[in-house]
């Protein structure tokens, strides 16, 4: 048996926008969800859009009481920002109220709400005066962390501010896949300062409020490997590394810039624009703890004819087909468990030892329905494989040192997912949402519970 320290946190992850559903109802304003499904839902898969995605927000009781069966101690999820200060400034009641019941019935049944500000989810109110590019949202969103814990800080002691906060930005502003939808290398640059200094703004009210607990935040740290060993591929690698790495994390655990990035936005002409004071409060509002969200790794080669300055990263580096990878077949995605002991490593060896967690890995999959048997259960032991092996890493890295105090799979209840609808399932629970959202076991539940009472993988 391999055993993990005692306390160590069982969970599973997930988010208000693709769980809660309700989203125009009890005062909730929209978001650039909302508005963007109104708009274009034939983007979305299946034409589902957000409006009811695991419908939690009537169905929570229910699930809390899952979590007890199936023996987690804890569960992220975050709150929604549009359904708390539907205009930023004028706090709602009901959210309040829905918000403290799920909580405590969270608290009474053994499970650590671990609870996260943003994820993905911009006020519709923001994005039409500019969201992330304009540098009122640092303001707005310092304030909407402050009520939150006011609100909630008697009952939460894990905060998150983000979660994956480069996805926004370069879903939003270079690829395509969120709103605004625009492709512009640098607005992506400014947005993601932006996040930054606003996730700063947050740790500072934190801190000011004198709250109990501690505060994070929540980042994907995909790591870089390069095709070889030859010294452009291995300056692809570092570039990749730089933007999509240390970009947020040596500025959240440090408290400072990484110097060759500041180099390699300089060189391109890519520098956002800052104000007086953003450095010294970078150094001042260093995280307590941190999460990471791992599901593959990038594998990055030199690029053939680089463009300078460079109007997208692929001028920077190139994507690289490993021809040995292992590929889920269910989702095309990469499975490397090895990254996770080199990413627990390296926050050992580099990043001061912080403590962290997993805050997200799992296995999405495509049509899952074809692998229900008679009884109707999910035999997904392709999930049980993938958390084992992954589990096998995270513990070798902690027997050497790592400080890794949990580990959450995403996600428990079958989830929306922003254009992906509910292609990709990743629960522990299967949901049915043509059937009044009902909930049923997978294999992988009655697994994992066994780990989690062992506190221990075979
Ligand atoms: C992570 C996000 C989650 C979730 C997950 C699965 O990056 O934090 O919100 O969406 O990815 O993604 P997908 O459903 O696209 O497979």
């Amino acid at each position: 048996m391999k055993k993990f320290p005692d306390g160590f946190l069982w969970g599973a992850a997930a988010s208000a926008p693709q769980t809660e559903g309700a989203a125009l109802i009890d005062g909730k304003a929209p978001t650039t969800w909302d508005k963007w499904f109104e708009m274009n839902p034939e983007k979305f898969y299946k034409g589902v859009g957000p409006k009811d995605t695991s419908n939690v927000y009537q169905q929570y009781a229910e699930d809390v009481q899952l979590m007890e069966d199936m023996s987690l101690n804890s569960y992220r999820t975050s709150i929604s920002w549009a359904r708390l200060l539907p205009d930023g400034k004028t706090l709602n009641q009901q959210a309040v109220d829905f918000y403290r019941n799920y909580f405590v019935s969270l608290i009474e049944k053994g499970v650590e709400p671990i609870i996260n500000l943003f994820h993905f989810d911009m006020p519709w109110w923001l994005m039409e005066k500019g969201g992330w590019e304009s540098r009122e949202s640092v303001e707005d969103f310092g304030y909407y962390a402050k009520v939150a814990f006011e609100q909630f800080g008697d009952l939460v002691h894990r905060w998150t501010t983000f979660n994956e906060p480069i996805v926004h930005v370069e879903c939003g502003y270079l690829f395509e896949f969120h709103y605004p939808a625009v492709v512009d290398f640098k607005r992506a640059v400014q947005v993601g300062y932006h996040t930054l200094m606003a996730h700063t703004q947050a740790v500072e009210e934190f801190r000011r409020g004198k709250h109990t607990g501690e505060i994070g935040i929540i980042l994907n740290l995909t790591p870089v490997y390069s095709k070889s060993d030859a010294p452009e591929d291995i300056k692809a690698k570092d570039m990749a590394d730089a933007l999509n790495v240390k970009s947020f994390l040596d500025p959240v655990v440090l408290g400072h810039f990484p110097t060759e990035l500041v180099q390699l936005l300089k060189e391109n002409n890519l520098l956002p624009a800052t104000e007086t004071g953003d450095k010294e409060k970078l150094a001042q509002t260093t995280i307590d703890f941190l999460g990471v969200n791992y599901y593959q790794p990038k594998r990055v080669q030199a690029v053939n004819q680089p463009a300078v300055p460079a109007k997208m990263p692929s001028d920077l580096y190139a994507e690289y087909d490993w021809p040995e990878k292992k590929i889920n077949p269910y989702r095309g995605w990469e499975i490397y468990p090895e990254a996770l002991y080199d990413i627990a490593m390296r926050i050992k060896n580099d990043y001061k030892n912080i403590p962290w967690y997993v805050s997200e890995n799992g296995m999405g999959v495509a049509e899952e329905e074809r692998f229900v048997d008679e009884d109707g259960v999910i035999q997904d032991d392709y999930r049980i494989e993938f958390v084992q092996d992954h589990l096998a890493e995270l513990h070798k890295a902690v027997e050497q040192g790592s400080h890794c105090f949990g580990y959450h799979m995403w996600t428990f209840v079958d989830c929306w997912s922003w254009l992906n609808g509910y292609r990709n399932r990743y629960g522990f629970y299967r949901v049915d949402i043509e059937n009044d959202f009902k909930r049923t076991p997978k294999k992988s539940s009655f697994w994992m519970k066994t780990v989690i009472e062992n506190n221990a993988i075979d």
